[in-house]
């Protein structure tokens, strides 16, 4: 019985440890103009320029950010650049985003 505990521990733990690097490496950076800001709910809507390593075409979408707070500031017709992380269930959220020329 301790040793099936013991193999439980050391799973979570392993598990806990393979999970964070993927959370907090960038799976993807893209350029875009920001289309709809909706700050309360953590959304910017971005047409995006093609992202090659995601296999994305161009287009217009949502994209929830890791958190609110990046998007102070950011108005609609700005030209950004920003990075993507995925989250627990496999979706891309913005997780970098900075205005550019
Ligand atoms: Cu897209």
């Amino acid at each position: 019985m301790n040793k099936i505990l013991t193999a439980i521990a050391m799973l979570v733990t392993a598990l806990l440890f393979a999970a964070a690097p993927v959370y907090a490496a960038e799976a993807a950076q893209g350029t875009g103009t920001v289309i709809k800001v909706d700050g309360p709910a953590g959304i910017v809507n971005l047409r995006h320029e093609a992202i090659p390593q995601l296999q994305w075409p161009m287009m217009t979408m949502d994209f929830k950010v890791a958190d609110k707070k990046l998007l102070t500031g950011l108005k609609q017709g700005q030209k950004v650049a920003f990075g993507l992380v995925r989250d627990a269930s496999g979706a891309y959220l913005i997780s970098r985003i900075e205005t550019r020329k």
